[in-house]
């Protein structure tokens, strides 16, 4: 079998090794015959814009979680697969549950000042409710570790479908499911329905203080009405994704006392870990097998 491998320079030193190591049988290759490929690997930054004459591949596997970028290519007929790494899922609950508990713990009060500030002592994690908008595979690992800590996890998605040990609501509950939310955490994937859900309506119905943390795609928040919320009482953002990346160096946020931006680093694809997931994709187009994590074209993701 022969895969070709589109994506940038950097990303080829990183899953060269662990391509071939978890896919003995196959070869990747960074160019070619079109025609000769059974396969693509694709993440942003490659050089591949027209899949047309790839006409025998019967996968393109994304090695992003997310799709956006790609799923909207009129010249992609063939099977989308999108990433679902395992190392992936667990570096970002990590990083929710590291923001969540510093939110959680108010550590930001202290400073190196001389002031003795022993006054406000917070409440347990089981009694700081969190949300977690979006719960598809890293929603859900965020929601497990958050539990693990003690939270109580409202997750909201467009389904909602029920999940073990949170409370679940369609995202039609939204407007009800945000005053209750001390701690918003955004995992939805870009897609029409989800660009500018947090908007200044939506943002004003989140309790007074608390903290927005969006490591899922920039389009889910209105900058502006994000900026104007945190002037008119909502506490903090940590935000990892942007409409434009990198952020540019004038943009408000980086100067706003109540921004925290971290530049898209709260869940990486981790090659040895998600090398064996492309092993399996295909080796079951190999065998003529469903491959697993299909996009769905019309729901984006
Ligand atoms: C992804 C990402 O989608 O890194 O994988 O944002």
């Amino acid at each position: 079998m022969r895969a070709r491998f589109s994506a940038s320079d950097e990303a080829w030193a990183a899953w060269q090794g662990p391509l071939r190591e978890a896919c003995p049988g196959v070869e990747f290759a960074r160019d070619g015959d079109p025609a000769g490929f059974d396969a693509i690997i694709y993440a942003p930054g490659g050089d591949i814009e027209d899949f047309t004459p790839y006409r025998n591949v019967g996968l393109v596997q994304s090695l992003w979680a997310g799709v956006e970028r790609i799923v909207t290519n009129r010249t992609l007929t063939q099977p989308l697969a999108r990433m679902v790494d395992p190392g992936l899922a667990r570096g970002m609950a990590e990083y929710c549950t590291g923001w969540a508990m510093r939110a959680h713990l108010g550590m930001d009060r202290y400073a190196q000042d001389g002031v003795w500030r022993n006054g406000q002592i917070p409440p347990l994690a089981t009694q700081r409710p969190v949300t977690v908008l979006g719960m598809g595979e890293l929603g859900r690992a965020v929601a497990a570790m958050l539990q693990g800590v003690g939270f109580p996890v409202t997750g909201v998605s467009h389904s909602g479908r029920p999940v073990e040990g949170a409370t679940m609501h369609g995202v039609a509950d939204l407007d009800a499911v945000l005053p209750g939310s001390d701690i918003l955490i955004c995992l939805l994937p870009d897609t029409p329905r989800t660009r500018n859900l947090l908007d200044a309506r939506r943002l004003a119905l989140l309790p007074e203080g608390a903290w927005l943390i969006n490591p899922g795609r920039g389009t889910l928040i209105d900058d502006t009405a994000l900026v104007s919320a945190l002037d008119g009482g909502l506490g903090h953002a940590v935000l990892d994704v942007f409409r434009s990346e990198p952020l540019a160096p004038d943009h408000p946020f980086w100067a706003h006392r109540q921004v925290t931006v971290t530049p898209h680093i709260a869940a990486e694809t981790r090659p040895r870990t998600a090398a064996p997931v492309v092993a399996e994709n295909l080796r079951r187009l190999r065998d003529g097998r469903a491959p697993m994590f299909l996009v769905d074209r019309d729901r984006g993701y």
